[in-house]
């Protein structure tokens, strides 16, 4: 049996993907770049620079910024997302989440964030959730961002559980690359077409239960 479930937060926890949208359009309008939900999906899972990094690119403005101003467009960027995310409550756990870290917490199953996001913590406490996780995994302390494993192999050992016996649940695409890489069992959320034929995926968190996880473990 597994003994511990490592959670993506945005898209797997609540939806904060919309908000990361609307945060990055203001700012590449600003700069003259124009992104649409399209693009926002390459953006999924993908760190903070890293997303910046590509939107330049997509706009051709790759060597526009110097270090500097490209760290205050990024601060920028994230201080319309802390503006927009102070409104996240309870009621913005998506279905069956909540019942979930419940029947874990009973079944003794340890329970960490691999998020990467440096407002996991905020976004935690804002929807009632901190009490649930053992260990929340800082991605601003790991080398490399998904899909690089490093996020999923700090948040096992926060809980102090062999990757081999945890199960990742992810949304994005480079978030399965990164359980896949970190050897931990993937568990996706959303359609095999974005996240692959090879792996145990839900259309809907509603489905993400402790027998739906044990099967996907047994089998
Ligand atoms: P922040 P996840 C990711 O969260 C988001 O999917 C991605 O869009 C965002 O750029 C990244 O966190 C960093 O977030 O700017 O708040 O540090 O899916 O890994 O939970
Ligand atoms: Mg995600």
């Amino acid at each position: 049996m597994f003994k511990a479930v490592l959670f993506d937060l945005d898209g797997v926890i609540t939806d904060t993907a919309e908000y990361h949208f609307l945060a990055w359009q203001k700012l590449a309008n600003e700069i003259g770049i124009t992104i649409d939900r399209a693009f926002n999906e390459k953006l999924k899972g993908v760190s903070r620079e890293d997303s910046l990094s590509r939107i330049l690119a997509y706009g051709g403005k790759s060597d526009t910024f110097t270090a500097d101003e490209f760290a205050a467009l990024a601060k920028r960027k994230n201080d319309n997302y802390v503006e927009m995310i102070q409104a996240v409550s309870e009621k913005d756990v998506y279905p069956g989440i909540l019942s979930l870290l419940q029947d874990l917490k009973a079944a003794g199953i340890k329970i960490a964030l691999a998020s990467a996001s440096k407002n996991g913590p905020f976004l935690l406490a804002q929807m009632k959730l901190t009490s649930y996780f053992d260990a929340i995994a800082d991605p601003a302390k790991v080398a490399a961002s998904k899909p690089a494993p490093d996020i999923f192999i700090a948040a096992a050992d926060g809980v102090g559980i062999d990757v081999a016996d945890a199960i990742g649940i992810e949304d994005a695409e480079a978030g399965i690359a990164a359980i896949k890489a970190a050897h931990v069992l993937p568990v996706g959320v959303g359609s095999p077409d974005v996240l692959g034929h090879d792996i145990a995926i839900v259309p809907d968190t509603r489905d993400l239960t402790l027998d739906f996880l044990r099967n996907v473990w047994e089998n």
